[in-house]
């Protein structure tokens, strides 16, 4: 077979069932695989952040790698914003990218960029199949750092792409996360049981259904507190499971949640930073001395919390946290504010919901009460490169057929990937955005008025702004295929919500804030 059909087969063996990707001539031998080979779908987006961020939403959801195909320099450069949040959190990723034919790179062509040096800029994995022979073996190397959480990259050229190639799949190893030493993890356990006021700081795996539970009956056996850390690559919440208090984004108020604190272990998350530094201000936010490093993410985070919950004494049959009681809100009425609009929306949330939190600013209100509704995942923006958002919620919708994605989706953020909407309705995936359209950036603001600065100028405001025009969501997403309405008040939001979960496609809720 081709060496492309191999490449494509090998990631269906993978179980990989989709292909986030946005091609040019030099992949054309990759395009035509698709239709040589059955296993793996393309799912064209029309900008490669899109690709990017989709791939990051199915690895998410999927627990397969997310994959792209990426065209050349220009086309990987263009992704490279949602591939740096892929790599905070996390996911396993393979980039297929193609390259110019071996004997025409000489020749400086004009897309030519030097795609390994672009690729290395992001700390992961980088292969250049230099023959095609090694296309399989290639793919097999890319596969397994990928499954270490890293983000890799398989550059092959256009002419290796279409010579025949004799033998079959490769075959596929998954790395294994690293092992703790146990005698850490006791002495962390000693640690925690002679605190006076001991902190858990959970990320990773430890905030998925299980990792929670776990951390829930180590929190009860050691009179511990629960965080986690501020944006989560993925999280299981709702009434019922163990809801640790979200670290607070600004660094002050992080450090004020944390002080009291004499232990702070960290189990599957780096030590927590600041956001930015401001002037006077250390990055740090725990004080000396106080920290425990019990695992990394990239540790095993299981094996960890199991061991823990047996040096602390938990038994199978100790009761743990159970988590917040169910409580759904009200249905507001009057104005719209992120206030009412977080209550709507957690209130009006299906059960087994996928949540793609890039609400920003309007996202605050929502998080407290999306504890106490029905089980439900949530993915928020891990690298703080906006526009992620829609494309999320792509790769989500493919990974988990079943389930509902709803995307509470701030303005400013959605205008970098507004066209991921297009992939939406083409696939006809059951998404529903909702637009938080406060017609500004809103955090920007927020981060003048901390500077001290109370009156800013024209310059300043129009640099934050995003009226003079106001932009029409209804009309963008009716443009790319799929429904919208638009709401002015709390009841209008609840009723355009309730139409857009009744229909079984993508629909989009313009939520105008006052
Ligand atoms: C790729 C990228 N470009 C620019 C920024 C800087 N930035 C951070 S937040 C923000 C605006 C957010 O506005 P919006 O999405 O409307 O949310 P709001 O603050 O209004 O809640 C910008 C431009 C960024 N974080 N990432
Ligand atoms: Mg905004």
């Amino acid at each position: 077979m081709r060496a492309a059909d191999l490449v494509i087969s090998a990631a269906g063996a993978a179980g990989i069932r989709y292909c986030f990707a946005n091609p040019g001539t030099t992949e054309m031998p990759l395009v035509e695989a698709f239709d040589r080979v059955t296993g793996v779908r393309p799912v064209l987006c029309t900008f490669e952040g899109v690709a990017t961020g989709a791939a990051d939403g199915y690895a998410r959801m999927a627990g397969v790698p997310g994959l792209t195909l990426l065209h050349l320099g220009p086309g990987y450069a263009n992704g490279i914003a949602n591939l740096h949040n892929a790599r905070r959190a996390r996911s396993p990723i393979v980039n297929l990218i193609g390259e110019h034919a071996t004997d025409h790179r000489a020749f400086d062509p004009p897309l030519a960029m030097p795609i390994e040096a672009l690729a290395a800029s992001l700390p992961g994995h980088v292969r250049t199949v230099m023959a095609a022979g090694d296309a399989g073996g290639a793919f097999a190397e890319c596969y397994h750092e990928a499954t270490r959480g890293l983000i890799s990259h398989l550059v092959f050229a256009h002419d290796l792409q279409a010579l025949e190639v004799e033998g079959g799949v490769p075959f596929l190893t998954r790395a294994r996360p690293e092992k703790v030493p146990t005698d850490l993890v006791e002495r962390v356990a000693r640690d925690l049981r002679g605190a006076r006021s001991p902190a858990i700081i959970l990320g990773g795996e430890a905030l998925s259904g299980e990792g929670l539970r776990l951390s829930g009956q180590v929190a009860e056996a050691c009179g511990a507190t629960l965080f986690h850390e501020t944006f989560t690559a993925r999280m299981e919440r709702g009434a019922g499971i163990p809801s640790p208090v979200r670290l607070p984004y600004f660094p002050e108020s992080a450090r004020d949640a944390l002080k009291g604190h004499d232990v702070v272990v960290l189990v599957g998350v780096p030590s927590p930073v600041g956001f930015f530094g401001y002037p006077g201000d250390s990055g740090s936010l725990i004080e000396e001395g106080r920290e425990r490093r019990l695992c990394r993410p990239e540790e095993d985070v299981m094996e960890v919390l199991t061991h823990l919950s047996e040096a602390l004494g938990v038994s199978s049959s100790s009761p743990g946290f159970s988590g917040p009681d169910y409580q759904v809100p009200e249905l507001p009425v009057g104005a719209l504010t992120t206030e009412s609009l977080g209550q709507a929306f957690a209130a009006l949330q299906p059960e087994e919901a996928i949540v793609v939190d890039e609400g920003i600013t309007s996202g605050f209100f929502y998080q407290p009460l999306a504890a106490r509704v029905a089980p439900h995942t949530t993915l928020t923006i891990t690298g703080g490169a906006i526009g992620c958002g829609i494309p999320l919620a792509i790769g989500a919708a493919l990974a988990c057929p079943d389930r509902p994605v709803l995307g509470l989706q701030a303005d400013g953020s959605a205008l970098f990937t507004v066209q991921g909407l297009w992939t939406q309705a083409r696939e006809n995936l059951n998404i529903k955005t909702v637009i938080c359209s406060n017609r500004k950036y809103d955090i920007l603001k927020l981060e003048v008025a901390r500077s001290g600065n109370t009156e800013p100028g024209p310059m300043t405001q129009s640099l934050t702004d995003l009226c003079r025009p106001d932009i029409g969501w209804v009309d963008i997403a009716r443009g790319f295929g799929i429904p919208a309405l638009s709401a002015g008040t709390s009841e209008d939001f609840s009723r355009a919500l309730q139409a857009a979960l009744a229909e079984p496609g993508p629909f989009l809720v313009e939520a105008v804030l006052g």
